[in-house]
């Protein structure tokens, strides 16, 4: 329906490969978007200021260990933390653009050797994106940007694990843009894109979940 009642905000999720220069877009966008007026947030997961989060920080930081099925729980309990506030904000007509979700969750896990359909399973109810944007870049091209930061993922041997995994998971109503063109490149099209999912949103288009 056209109702100006069912208008509501867009859930744009941003993925890719550490160095991809997700974080950069993000931000960029929030800007982009705040001068066009729309209500819009930058959220981010893993959520660290929480207490889940803070846990995810500190097996991250390498100063705590946990199973591989156990610290992959605890990042599907932190987007669930969050799930009904997620949901009020897309009812009340704020876009939420989201650095990392379900699928950094399922990929980085599956890259560790966990069963792709285990690792979906906790996310099953989360609010499903109404855009995936993943930013390519090879894994090779990602390490040579430099600036890994040494927390526990940020290795090219790994980093090749999560890019068969996110191909794995990659469908065609994912929006893929070629990360190494220059950063401007990139922003153009993602505000494009970005645009066109939340006119959509604001026709009334339902709120759906995963997966
Ligand atoms: N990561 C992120 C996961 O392993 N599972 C998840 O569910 C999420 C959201 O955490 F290496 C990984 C991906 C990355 C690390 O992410 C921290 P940021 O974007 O560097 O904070």
């Amino acid at each position: 329906s056209n109702n100006k009642s069912d208008s509501r905000g867009a859930l744009i999720v941003l993925e890719g490969l550490d160095r991809c220069g997700k974080t950069s877009q993000c931000s960029r966008l929030l800007s982009y978007l705040e001068e066009l007026g729309h209500s819009v947030e930058s959220w981010r997961f893993p959520d660290r200021s929480t207490g889940v989060g803070q846990m995810i920080s500190s097996y991250l930081t390498q100063k705590s260990q946990l199973d591989d099925h156990a610290i992959h729980l605890l990042f599907s309990a932190n987007r669930w933390e969050k799930r009904s506030l997620m949901e009020s904000k897309l009812r009340s007509n704020t876009t939420l653009i989201v650095d990392r979700y379900s699928f950094s969750g399922v990929a980085f896990s599956s890259a560790k050797g966990l069963d792709l359909d285990w690792c979906k399973a906790p996310e099953a109810g989360l609010l499903a994106p109404d855009l995936v944007v993943y930013l390519d870049i090879s894994p090779e091209k990602a390490a040579e940007r430099g600036g890994y930061g040494g927390e526990r993922y940020e290795q090219l041997e790994f980093q090749k694990k999560v890019a068969l995994s996110y191909q794995m998971l990659r469908d065609d109503t994912w929006k893929v843009i070629d990360a190494t063109l220059p950063v401007e490149d990139v922003e153009k099209q993602l505000r494009q894109t970005v645009l066109e999912c939340i006119q959509i949103c604001e026709k009334g288009k339902p709120i759906s979940e995963l997966w």
